[in-house]
């Protein structure tokens, strides 16, 4: 088994969330909701900001960093790091990656990140599935947009649950898989029955009055029928 193999099984998938930093209020707002997010029950976090530069990006992750490690004092659980579509910072901090399909090739970043960190990869049709599973590389597939979303609105068409289900059934397994986009309290039941690992969520919980609740709300969606 490769070592990232036994990582990818350690991370508990089901929520996951995305840091947007206008819609947390600006970059000193985004770790203390990362910290809220992680002790409501967040999982995974990814650091995504496409405007700020490497130095300042990088700074903003160190802070994500830090309040993780506050939430794992508390809590006993260390939540999974993904950085967005910026190699060099997930590498100088030894943390994973998540990319999207216009970020370069998958293979090319596992050569430069080597083995034991994770990537992710946003997946929007069945043809960038099949390729993707031709040779697998991703260690999980960020299944996008589950349904269109004001928070990025430069996307593909929605999947719907149909499109997600059927995205799921094609991966047969191969890695965990996530659906992102639109995906709030009111819905996640739905998503979570398609037979995702996990959802992804931005707004739910950066806007949310209490980000902390925000999260142990989605995370118990898991729970309920
Ligand atoms: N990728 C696809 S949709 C999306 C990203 C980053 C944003 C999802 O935001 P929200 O607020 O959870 O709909
Ligand atoms: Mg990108």
């Amino acid at each position: 088994m490769r070592a990232r193999d036994g990582v990818a099984r350690a991370v508990d998938w089901r929520l996951y969330y995305v840091t947007d930093t206008a819609l947390s209020g600006g970059p000193d707002r985004v770790a203390p909701i990362v910290e809220q997010a992680v002790l409501g029950g967040a999982g995974v976090v990814q650091v995504r900001d496409k405007h700020l530069d490497d130095d300042a990006f990088a700074e903003l992750t160190r802070s994500v960093m830090l309040a993780v490690e506050r939430a794992f004092d508390a809590t006993g659980r260390r939540a999974a790091i993904f950085v967005n579509d910026r190699l060099s910072v997930a590498e100088r901090f030894g943390l994973h990656l998540h990319q999207g399909q216009s970020d370069g090739d998958i293979r090319a970043t596992r050569d430069l990140l080597g083995e034991d960190s994770l990537i992710g990869l946003s997946i929007s049709t069945v043809t960038q599935l099949l390729t993707e599973l031709a040779d697998p590389t991703a260690d999980v597939l960020g299944l996008s947009p589950i349904w269109a979303t004001p928070t990025k609105t430069d996307t593909d068409a929605a999947l719907g649950l149909d499109g997600a289900r059927g995205l799921i059934a094609l991966n047969g397994g191969h890695c965990p898989t996530v659906g992102i986009g639109g995906i709030n309290a009111s819905n996640a039941r739905d998503v979570i029955d398609t037979g995702v690992d996990g959802i992804c969520v931005v707004s739910a919980i950066a806007t949310a009055p209490d980000p902390r609740a925000a999260a142990a709300e989605l995370l118990s969606i898991w729970s309920t029928r």
